[in-house]
């Protein structure tokens, strides 16, 4: 039995971050995994309401009583690019330490988990370099500004499966926009956010960035149920993210929520096949198949359809899963024994369902103790099996045929989701009328992935509410003021002189 390294010397307990010092939790231990072995490397303590509550009171007063709201762009832009420098300046050691929570891929950690995180800060220091105001004069002699205030203390809930790409941006837009934040990482994967935050204590003042640890329904809930949080940005799963607005519907805090997706892959007899297949694999495989915007429903039209799942699964076979500090490693475990188990019953469930297993399904013996699967594929009876309505968020992809257009546009938006589509043709009114008939928030042409920062990110549907993205950050870190003010002073109608 092969026993997989940990990437790095794991603390052995992860304790809380307030006012730029360790807090040590008051609640109980929870012990943290690595993905790769299986094994219990170390614990985390806790943080419960009265934690979170000593993390939101650092941070309400470093709102109220210091300069930080009111920074100039030109300090507030320095800032952000020291953040930015920092993560750069340890690269290695935060990648590793998000390899030790989730089980990524070491190399793409370093490719692009850590490199996003840094960028996210540069991004937002360049958009509040431009960002612009505005001013309107009227006929009766005023002059009405509108002001973007920062929205004073947010909560920031970040998931697992990429820790650091996904909370920087939520931290870098709270800052960049004047606030200040408690972020919670999931209890599954707290050590690079943890040093994160450690790291930046020479760069943020106190009480700016605040950390709690803990589970969901303790820390999470207390955060979110909080009257003294203005705003919350939540990334996870549906069904969290359902309890978390009613917890904060309560207290009328504005939130968004990045959710679960089922996307679409459609696969069009007009696309250039090969880079189709290419774009498929990807699209279902990358991340160890543990994203949002998973293509995890293949759509392919029907005169193309038995040659190309036929080779889809030739790849699959072929793809090297293993350890993730391996360089020729293409997938790595998955993050938690719970999560593989969940995403193993769908492979079990599959002919119960009148489903077909094409590949995979089963957990990797020969790595036993780590949380390892085979890449997976399901021919599917037909959109209405599980595996074509519930997110699996896994390496499984599901498959179904088409014959029309119109077929196409009516199987991929009969789904509860409505994150990403994913069109391939070479047919422009094809491309067009596909992109615009999607009930997603994003549509991807002939491409796999692509993230543009300024543009929004988020779902129709259970796949979310509000956006991820420049503009839609300002809007939502931010309170607008109206401030209407007379030229000169004007005449007044004098009640009570007459
Ligand atoms: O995530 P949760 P889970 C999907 C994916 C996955 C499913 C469940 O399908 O199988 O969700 O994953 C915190 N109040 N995604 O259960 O619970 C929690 O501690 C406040 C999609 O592991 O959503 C963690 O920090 N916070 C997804 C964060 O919420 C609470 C990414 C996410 O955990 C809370 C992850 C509560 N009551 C899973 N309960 C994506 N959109 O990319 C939990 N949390």
């Amino acid at each position: 039995m092969k026993i997989f390294e940990n990437p790095i010397e794991p603390p052995s307990i992860v304790k809380g971050w307030i006012d730029n010092k360790e807090n040590h939790g008051s609640g109980i231990e929870v012990p943290v995994f690595y993905p790769g072995n299986g094994k219990q490397v170390s614990v985390l303590v806790e943080d419960t309401a009265d934690d979170v509550e000593k993390a939101i009171a650092s941070a309400r007063k470093t709102f109220d009583t210091t300069s930080w709201a009111k920074l100039s762009v030109e300090k507030r832009i320095e800032i952000l690019e020291s953040c930015r420098q920092v993560i750069l300046d340890n690269i290695d050691e935060l990648a590793l330490l998000e390899c030790l929570g989730t089980g990524l891929i070491l190399r793409e950690i370093k490719g692009f988990h850590i490199q996003r995180a840094a960028y996210n800060f540069r991004f937002f220091a360049q958009y509040i370099s431009q960002a612009h105001g505005e001013r309107y004069d009227n006929t009766d002699g005023y002059l009405t500004l509108v002001n973007r205030e920062p929205a004073g203390v947010v909560g920031l809930i970040a998931p697992w499966n990429a820790p650091m790409a996904l909370a920087t941006m939520k931290i870098a837009a709270a800052i960049a926009f004047g606030n200040c934040a408690i972020l919670k990482p999931s209890e599954q994967t707290p050590f690079s956010l943890i040093k994160l935050a450690n790291l930046l204590k020479d760069v943020l003042p106190e009480g700016v960035l605040n950390l709690v640890n803990g589970r969901g329904p303790v820390t999470g809930s207390s955060l979110v149920s909080n009257p003294g949080v203005d705003r919350i940005s939540f990334t996870g799963g549906t069904v969290t993210g359902r309890q978390v607005m009613m917890d904060a519907g309560k207290q009328l805090t504005p939130c968004t929520m990045e959710l679960g997706g089922k996307s679409a892959n459609i696969v069009f007899a007009s696309a250039d096949y090969q880079r189709a297949l290419d774009g498929a694999l990807i699209g279902i495989f990358s991340n160890n198949g543990q994203q949002c915007l998973a293509g995890s429903r293949i759509l392919v039209e029907e005169k193309i359809f038995d040659q190309f799942v036929e080779e889809f699964v030739q790849r699959t076979k072929k793809i090297v899963v293993g350890d993730p500090l391996h360089n020729e490693t293409e997938i790595g475990p998955i993050a938690s024994k719970q999560h593989m188990e969940r995403i193993l019953s769908f492979a079990e469930g599959v002919q119960k369902d009148g489903d077909k297993l094409l590949v995979g399904g089963k957990r990797l013996a020969e790595q036993k103790d780590g949380y390892f699967i085979e890449p997976t594929a399901v021919m599917a009876s037909s959109n209405n099996s599980r595996v074509c309505q519930e997110e699996i968020f896994g390496p499984f992809a599901s498959f179904i045929s088409f014959k029309s257009e119109e077929e196409a546009i009516s199987i991929a938006n009969d789904t509860e989701f409505g994150l990403v589509s994913y069109v391939w043709s070479d047919h422009m009114p094809t491309i067009l009328n596909v992109s615009e008939s999607m009930r997603s928030g994003v549509v991807w042409v002939n491409t796999p992935m692509m993230r543009e920062l300024r543009a929004p990110f988020g779902g129709y549907h259970n796949s979310g509410v509000g956006r991820e993205g420049g503009y839609s950050c300002e809007q939502f870190y931010t309170e607008e003021k109206t401030i209407s003010i007379p030229k000169t002073p004007l005449n007044l109608k004098k009640f009570g002189d007459k």
